[in-house]
């Protein structure tokens, strides 16, 4: 059958199929199952929330935030009815919630809504998990058993590994996360990048390898969602997504545990790298939940390059 746009010989393979074809052990797929689920909801409260669909004036500050804490609300409920979830971490929690009799087999972070400040404004937002067999105050590559982001845009698409390379699915009109790209392959090294933070803010070690990435035509990607911003590296298969250590943040912005820890192992999956610009971001130890780290993420290539500057 010639190839052309309707070409129906792609596989139909949903989520819960491919992760039993994968071997991912029952509870992690039931589980990754329930947070792709849950997605569906929080897709529905973004669009519930953005009155502009309904003509209202569109809300703006205290109301248009609470989306991040009703998706909290979401997820945490429904993780607590799994039985598998022992603790759940988030950004819009205190502490570590528990939510089981302490014998469950997972802990759970999460970044409800990542981006949520974009909501008015149409662009795609999305939400982060990681899975954790053991306490999460210790190295992502220690605890790590599973990630997934569900990115929140023209399409709801879902991006999850379980330590068996990293795959995309598209929830289709039935409500079914259908597989759209298996084993995802990044080229060693990509042709965009996000620079991140203020130019009048970055050290001059960022500034000579955001000037090295244009010098070499690299083109300038950044919408200011961390999900959407990795996606597009995930997806076209290389590039440099940095936010790096600011003047006045030597930490840079991004949460280590709800943010970069679950990108580092998506990106790690297919085959790329991400680096504090020294260590490797799995490689650092949790000490506090709302700790954060300069992040260097995407292909080897620019990874490497970055550590090169970033340790000059
Ligand atoms: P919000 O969740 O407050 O919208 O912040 C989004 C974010 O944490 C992350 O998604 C972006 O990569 C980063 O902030 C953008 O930060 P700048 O606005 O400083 O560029």
């Amino acid at each position: 059958m010639g190839e052309g746009i309707n070409d129906y010989t792609q596989k139909l393979i949903d989520l819960r199929r491919h992760m039993w074809m994968a071997g991912v052990e029952v509870e992690l797929r039931r589980l990754i199952w329930q947070i792709a689920v849950v997605g569906k909801y929080i897709s529905a409260k973004i669009h519930e929330a953005n009155r502009k669909q309904a003509g209202f004036k569109n809300v703006y500050g205290e109301e248009q935030l609470s989306l991040d804490r009703a998706s909290d609300e979401i997820l945490k409920n429904q993780l607590g009815f799994s039985g598998f979830v022992r603790e759940y971490a988030s950004e819009e929690q205190e502490g570590i919630v528990k939510l089981g009799d302490g014998t469950e087999k997972y802990i759970v972070t999460a970044d409800p809504l990542d981006g949520s400040s974009l909501v008015d404004t149409n662009l795609a937002i999305g939400t982060i998990i990681g899975i954790h067999r053991e306490s999460v105050f210790a190295t992502g590559r220690a605890t790590l058993v599973g990630a997934l982001y569900i990115t929140y845009g023209p399409l709801i698409t879902m991006v999850y590994s379980a330590g068996k390379g990293t795959h995309e699915f598209v929830l289709n009109r039935e409500g079914e996360y259908m597989l759209s790209e298996e084993s995802i392959k990044l080229k060693e090294r990509g042709s965009i990048f996000s620079p991140g933070g203020l130019r009048r803010d970055w050290t001059p070690a960022h500034r000579k390898l955001v000037e090295q990435l244009e010098t070499s035509g690299y083109k300038l990607r950044y919408s200011g969602g961390f999900v959407p911003d990795i996606n597009q590296i995930i997806i076209k298969k290389g590039g440099l997504f940095t936010y790096p250590a600011l003047q006045k943040s030597p930490q840079g912005k991004l949460r280590l545990l709800f943010e970069l820890q679950p990108m580092a192992y998506l990106m790690e999956n297919a085959g790329g790298a991400a680096t504090d610009g020294r260590e490797d971001i799995l490689n650092i130890k949790v000490e506090k939940l709302d700790q954060c780290s300069p992040v260097y993420i995407g292909s080897k290539t620019e990874v490497q390059l970055a550590k090169q500057y970033l340790s000059a």
